[in-house]
Formats: C-alpha cells, sequence, structure tokens
C-alpha cells in the first residue's frame, strides 16, 4: 500500500475522461488499495482513480462518521460506476474537493439516484444512493467525465476559484 500525491486545480488531468476498467485484476485492487490508504490520509469520504492522475472508471468511498474505533471503517468501491436514473426531487449539499482544497460550496444535485456498478470480485450490482452516499457518488461519478462540482456554480465563482489556484500553482511551481 502506498500513499500517492493528490493533483490539484489546474491540473489538466483533472478535466480528462477516464476509460473503463477491461478486467478487474490484482492490479485494479492493488490500486484500491492505494486509493484508500490516499483518501483515509487526506482525509476523505470518496476518491476517483484520476486525482491521482490515473484515468480509470475506479471509485473509493467510505462514508462512515468516524473511523477511531476498529470496525468503524465501511470502504466501498465502485468500478465503471453509471448513474441508470435520478430523481426530479433535487437536494443541496455543501460540497468540497480534494483536489481544490480548502473551497466549499453548497451545489444542487438529484437527491436519489440508481446506480450500477463492478463490485471488486467484478460482479454487476444495481444500487438506490440517498443523501450523503447519492450527492457523493454523482460527485465521484463526474470526476470520471472530467467535470468537477466548481462547474456548477456561477462563472464568476468559478472563475474566482480558478484565478486563485492557478496562482498559488504559479507560486509553488
Ligand atoms: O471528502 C470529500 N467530501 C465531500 C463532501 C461533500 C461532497 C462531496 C465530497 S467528496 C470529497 C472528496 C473528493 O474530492 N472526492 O472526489
Ligand atoms: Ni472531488
Amino acid at each position: 500500500m502506498a500513499i500517492r500525491e493528490i493533483i490539484i486545480l489546474p491540473d489538466k488531468q483533472l478535466r480528462l475522461i477516464s476509460k473503463p476498467v477491461e478486467t478487474v485484476n490484482s492490479e485494479v485492487r492493488k490500486l484500491a488499495d492505494d486509493m484508500f490508504e490516499t483518501m483515509y490520509d487526506a482525509p476523505g469520504i470518496g476518491l476517483a482513480a484520476i486525482q491521482i492522475a490515473v484515468p480509470l472508471r475506479l471509485i473509493t468511498m467510505d462514508l462512515a462518521k468516524k473511523d477511531d474505533e476498529e470496525g468503524g471503517k465501511q470502504p466501498r468501491v465502485f468500478i465503471n460506476p453509471e448513474i441508470i436514473s435520478a430523481s426530479e426531487e433535487l437536494s443541496v449539499y455543501e460540497e468540497g474537493c480534494l483536489s481544490i482544497p480548502e473551497y466549499y460550496e453548497e451545489v444542487e444535485r438529484p437527491a436519489t439516484v440508481r446506480i450500477r456498478y463492478l463490485d471488486l470480485d467484478g460482479k454487476t450490482v444495481e444500487e438506490d444512493a440517498s443523501g450523503l452516499f447519492a450527492t457523493c457518488i454523482q460527485h465521484e461519478i463526474d470526476h470520471l467525465n472530467g467535470v468537477l462540482f466548481v462547474d456548477y456554480l456561477s462563472k464568476l465563482k468559478r472563475d474566482r476559484v480558478m484565478k486563485k489556484f492557478t496562482k498559488i500553482a504559479k507560486r509553488v511551481g
């Protein structure tokens, strides 16, 4: 296992369309392991592979409130996930992103989505997601398509945050 570097805005790789995982093999399981270690270290509740510069349709997630107790972890992996339906009802959640550190804004998304994905055994699973799970899986699937939560904000707010991170990147090079 290894902690990998998380890429930050305005890294252009964040705009790539990630490629489907062709086979769920030991290489994919090793990548998922590294993603969990990176996600827990950050810490974050979700991570898309592209955030560690790997353009594959692979997501890790853990929505458990605290991981301080043994057995408190709820690690989940989503391979080639798709949204197969979404509710008309919307919900607002204050989102953040490990690739846009220390920036939080409210985003409106479908409150419930039905998803289909492969698990680590390569088995197809269909599941309904609501609440934070719905918000997080939509945020992560967006990453697989090169979409960031700031894309849902006003042009003024998006330009402001892009400019801020571009400036920081120039400074730290
Ligand atoms: O850690 C994260 N928290 C979060 C909070 C609200 C909505 C989405 C997220 S996902 C984010 C980690 C991340 O950047 N995943 O891509
Ligand atoms: Ni994110």
